[in-house]
């Protein structure tokens, strides 16, 4: 049984975030899905249209996830993967050698994958008017 962990914020859910978690899951059988709380938003200086409990049961509804699990910190991705049994971690090509994934790869495999192009919720809330 492969076991793949990603993380991110996932907030106004959307084709972007749907196709990372449909590659996530084609790379092993069980995908541990970790989505940032808002006191953790608040450190990505992120402001979400929804809250925690609303994003976590729209990644929960997502056929490619298994489970869905709070991110809190940025160090809390070692207890993860060891807590979860992680082999691999994937995240999208903006995070592409960035510290916080690749010092995980002494304990598992970590895969970027090219984000899709278009789309990201900052452009959504532009250009809906909304204030970003
Ligand atoms: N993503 C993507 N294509 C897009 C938009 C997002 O592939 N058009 C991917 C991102 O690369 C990321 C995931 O979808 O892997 C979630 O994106 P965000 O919700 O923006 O998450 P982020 O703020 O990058 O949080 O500890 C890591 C952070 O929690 C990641």
């Amino acid at each position: 049984m492969k076991r793949v962990l990603t993380y991110g914020t996932f907030d106004l859910m959307h084709y972007g975030h749907i196709r990372i978690l449909k590659r996530a899951k084609a790379l092993g059988d069980y995908l541990v899905v970790a989505v940032s709380t808002e006191e953790f938003n608040s450190l990505k200086g992120k402001k979400t249209y929804h809250n925690f409990e609303t994003r976590k049961k729209m990644l929960e509804a997502v056929r490619y996830v298994d489970l869905v699990i709070p991110e809190n910190t940025w160090e809390q991705k070692f207890d993860d993967v060891r807590r979860y049994e992680i082999d691999t971690v994937v995240m999208g090509g903006d995070w592409e050698g960035n510290e916080k994934f690749e010092v995980l790869k002494d304990k598992c495999e970590v895969v970027y994958l090219p984000r899709t192009e278009g789309i990201s919720t900052s452009k959504i809330k532009k250009d809906l008017g909304m204030v970003n």
